[in-house]
């Protein structure tokens, strides 16, 4: 018997979920960090909690070859579409074949790979296109935010950049799109992008560390190519952090900086990259948000009521991910607070394995990972916050 949970519509809007449940048939082998079943994950919690009843829920189509050329370069789309997954030489070498950037750890070409990309574009741009139509007010699409794709280039896990083909279909209907990501890593790939335009302000939050962490960009002056005639020139912005960043000093920095760019750059949408790689726990990063915490960052955006999509991304300890997204879900139809009273998961489902007695919001007592010192003061963050301070002041609009 399904959970009973009382969930029902938003009143006044429309949230729309755009996914398909052929992505998680794809692997990118055994030992990559990226686990396209953290999706199927995330659905089944959507669904145990009843939220599909207060959205519409879209199978994600797969996006054609013309789609994602409106971004990609043709001999990359055309490579993408051919090469057959590698075979490991017999001697046990690795593989020199690395065209694109394709085939290396990091980007395996796996079986269906095409497929996998086009149905994760495919998804970003039915939800671009409901916001356009303004059928949608808030359209998710957790399988896309694949940020470090470039136009032809494979980069860190993504193949095709489906937030830049989301947010080039958004400017065909809004004149200023704001893009905001809380990934772990930096969005070095839609940041690129939309370098040299001043339609689209660009604001990432991550750590940086540029010996040692991906993709080693994204320092606090890095604003874009500064030249008189860029009019993209200071909508670069991004925000340097350290591991072990708390709930209290992301959230703080968070409101800070997208309440001044809002009031600057006065986007008409929001284009959001939720990875969940900034979790405690996390397999790859070493944050300490909470979901409440990561979750508090979609809260506030939404309560500025711009027309918004929500994209997942990275997030490397399954569980996790799939209880940061079912619940910025229930922020976006607006049945949190009524999750947050009962967060406990069904236990006769088939994901129990994957929970145990484990809720969907970890209590106090038992918070996501071990504690990491917190390598972030006060001070550098007033200094971080003062540099974009003085960029914003370049953006009027
Ligand atoms: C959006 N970190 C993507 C984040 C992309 C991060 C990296 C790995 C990794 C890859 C593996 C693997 C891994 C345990 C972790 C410099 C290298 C070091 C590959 C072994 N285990 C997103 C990309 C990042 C692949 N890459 O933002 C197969 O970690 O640091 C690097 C580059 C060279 C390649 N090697 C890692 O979250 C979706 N990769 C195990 C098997
Ligand atoms: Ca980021
Ligand atoms: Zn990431």
């Amino acid at each position: 018997s399904a959970y009973q949970y009382g969930i029902h519509r938003p009143k006044g809007y429309t949230v729309s979920n755009h996914y398909n449940p052929e992505m998680e048939k794809h692997h990118f082998g055994p030992t990559h960090p990226m686990k396209p079943w953290r999706l199927t994950l995330a659905k089944s919690l959507i669904t145990a909690f009843g939220m599909p009843a207060a959205m519409d829920s879209y199978h994600a189509r797969a996006a054609t070859h013309d789609e994602l050329s409106n971004f990609h370069a043709a001999d990359y789309l055309e490579y993408l579409a051919t090469a057959a997954p590698q075979q490991k030489p017999p001697d046990g070498s690795e593989s020199t074949d690395n065209k694109f950037n394709l085939a290396n750890p990091d980007c395996p070409l796996f079986d269906g790979l095409y497929n996998y990309c086009s149905m994760s574009a495919g998804g970003s741009l039915d939800a671009a296109r409901k916001i356009c139509t303004q059928a949608s007010q808030i359209a998710c699409c957790w399988g896309g935010g694949l940020h470090h794709a470039k136009k032809a280039e494979a980069s860190g896990f993504c193949y095709i950049n489906d937030i830049v083909l989301a947010i080039l279909e958004l400017l065909r209907c809004y004149k200023r799109v704001l893009y905001l990501d809380i990934d772990i890593h930096h969005g070095d790939g839609v940041e690129e992008a939309f370098f040299s335009t001043d339609r689209v302000m660009t604001i990432s939050f991550h750590k940086y560390h540029p010996e040692t962490f991906f993709p080693g960009t994204g320092g606090l002056s890095d604003n874009g190519p500064k030249s008189e005639s860029n009019p993209g020139s200071h909508h670069a912005i991004n925000v340097p952090l350290n591991d072990g960043i708390t709930d209290d000093q992301y959230g703080e920095m968070f409101k800070t900086i997208v309440r001044k760019a809002v009031d600057s750059f006065q986007p008409e949408a929001i284009a959001m990259q939720c990875g969940a790689d900034s979790l405690g726990g996390d397999r790859l990063g070493k944050f300490n948000l909470q979901v409440t915490g990561h979750a508090g960052c979609v809260e506030f955006v939404k309560k500025l009521r711009l027309p918004l999509i929500l994209f997942g991304g990275g997030g490397y300890t399954p569980r996790n991910v799939a209880r940061a997204w079912a619940f910025e879900t229930s922020i976006a139809i607006d049945c949190h607070r009524k999750i947050a009273e009962n967060p406990r998961i069904p236990d006769h489902a088939p994901w129990r394995a994957e929970f145990r007695q484990e809720s969907l919001l970890p209590s106090l007592e038992e918070i996501l990972g071990e504690p990491k010192s917190n390598k972030n003061t006060k001070k550098r963050m007033d200094e971080i916050i003062m540099h974009i301070t003085e960029q914003l002041r370049f953006v009027n609009k």
